[in-house]
């Protein structure tokens, strides 16, 4: 009896403390916690930032576009944080050939190496090509952020993403800092970005266009499994971004 009774009081006292120590629900198993920092990293393109130690990379594996291709043509992984009032980005991109062949921004943008990242504050999903419901940001090698807006055409958004990169052998460090407008943004106005909250599922991807030798993308790698034949959909589908919590 009195075995009985010691074997009840401790899984109580277990019961009490795991449940105080747990009092936000477990995420559900179809979105990625990304974690709070309140040490956010400095935009140098260094990943030497304490928030960017403690957490493990995530791959950029997914090819959306083009051939099989090799570890030294391309390889990428990358690292997600957030504040209250940006998300931060650091990539580490392996390419062999840095290519920038058009240099008006807003022409074929897609077909010189860059970044995309792409963002549904909301995680609505539905389409975005013609709405900001949802950003497709083309962050190119001079740091200029592009994408299609309402009226169909290119435009900069380039104080939306600030962005260092630095370069080690065929290594190249993309450090970004990322401001998040939910779908009432307005092209050249005074826009306020969202303040983000611990609980906010938003829809999130990461991917790169790869050209090297040629006049168009040899390669478009994703971080995001897209199901079906044509895997270029992120730049009108919000639908196929990843969801992420945000997490402290
Ligand atoms: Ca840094
Ligand atoms: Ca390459
Ligand atoms: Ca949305
Ligand atoms: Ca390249």
């Amino acid at each position: 009896m009195t075995r009985l009774i010691q074997f009840l009081s401790t899984t109580i006292i277990f019961i009490t403390i795991y449940s105080c120590s747990n009092n936000s629900a477990p995420l559900p198993t179809d979105t990625t916690p990304l974690l709070f920092t309140d040490t956010p990293p400095i935009i140098d393109g260094l990943a030497t930032d304490a928030c960017w130690n403690d957490i493990d990379w995530q791959p950029m594996d997914q090819k959306w576009i083009g051939p099989d291709y090799t570890p030294e043509d391309f390889t990428g992984k990358f690292k997600l944080r957030w504040s209250p009032d940006f998300i931060y980005i650091i990539a580490e991109i392996r390419d062999d050939q840095l290519i920038d062949i058009y240099p008006d921004g807003l022409n074929r943008y897609w077909d010189d190496d860059c970044v995309e990242i792409f963002i549904d504050e909301d995680r609505s999903k539905g389409n975005h090509l013609k709405s900001y419901n949802a950003f497709a940001y083309h962050i190119g090698l001079d740091y200029q952020v592009a994408d299609y807006g309402i009226d169909e055409m290119p435009h900069y958004y380039n104080d939306h993403v600030e962005t260092v990169r630095t370069q080690n052998g065929d290594i190249y460090t993309w450090e970004m800092k990322m401001k998040v407008f939910d779908d009432t943004f307005v092209y050249n106005q005074q826009n306020t970005p969202v303040k983000l909250e611990a609980g906010k599922e938003i829809g999130f991807a990461i991917a790169y266009c790869d050209n090297d030798t040629t006049d168009s993308r040899e390669n478009f790698i994703g971080s995001i499994f897209i199901p079906g034949e044509d895997k270029n959909q992120g730049y009108k589908d919000a639908g196929v971004f990843g969801s992420y919590t945000l997490v402290k």
